[in-house]
């Protein structure tokens, strides 16, 4: 997980991710001015400091950071459900590249302002026309990606909808990829999103021709 001064929420994350995946690593790789590292190393959380270019350049770091053969992500701000990640690493386990969540539903969660959910809606729509394949949560923060996946891209870590990229470009390349539903909870804390500058730079990833950079 990627962390900006995610203070109210870190324990719990960290403490839910190690209860539902026993012999997990935890990798934190942290932006922050308050707290958030010291927090999370004390709940057994390995914790490096974020290079610099904001959220994407440290995603891609926190992706790279283990060795094992499986990786987990998940916003550290407590949205997410901690009792999906089994079956998110039985996925891939079984034959998945990436097994994504979908929190979109339906009809908007409670967690997720109107707007948003239909904005959030339309970009998966365009997505998946891009792919030629259902996509339903480009942007959902947790997902489990076969390490391989991983290594096989030369990703574009500028701006801040790399999570899109990350389920589109294998999308795009044919990869075995699955979305389960989930809840989605209310945030601990205040959220980073800028909507409209991630907006356009969500659409920006969408509508480029994708020429996933196979090395
Ligand atoms: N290291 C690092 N983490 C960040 C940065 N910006 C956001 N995050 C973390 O990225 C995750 C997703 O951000 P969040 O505010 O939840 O975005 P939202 O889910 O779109 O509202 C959270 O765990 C944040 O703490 C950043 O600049 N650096
Ligand atoms: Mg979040």
């Amino acid at each position: 997980m990627i962390t900006r001064n995610e203070e109210g929420a870190i324990a719990k994350v960290v403490d839910d991710a190690r209860s539902a995946l026993p012999g997990c690593e935890v990798i934190v790789v942290d932006g922050s001015s308050d707290r958030t590292p010291e927090i999370a190393k004390e709940h057994g959380a390995q914790v490096f400091r974020e290079p610099s270019g904001g959220p994407a350049p440290a995603l891609l770091y926190a992706l790279r950071a283990s060795t094992r053969p499986i990786v987990v992500t998940v916003d550290a701000d407590d949205t997410y459900p901690a009792d999906i990640y089994p079956e998110l690493v039985r996925r891939v386990r079984e034959g998945d590249d990436v097994a994504g969540t979908n929190r979109l539903g339906r009809r908007p969660p409670k967690a997720m302002p109107l707007r948003n959910w239909v904005a959030n809606v339309l970009f998966n729509v365009v997505a998946s026309v891009h792919a030629t394949r259902v996509l339903r949560d480009v942007h959902s923060g947790q997902r489990a990606y076969r390490r391989e996946i991983i290594e096989h891209f030369d990703w574009d870590t500028t701006g801040r909808a790399f999570p899109v990229d990350l389920l589109l470009w294998p999308a795009v390349a044919g990869c075995r990829i699955s979305e389960i539903d989930i809840p989605y909870r209310e945030r601990i804390g205040e959220t980073t999103l800028h909507r409209w500058i991630d907006g356009r730079e969500t659409l920006r990833r969408l509508f480029r021709r994708v020429k996933p950079r196979i090395h």
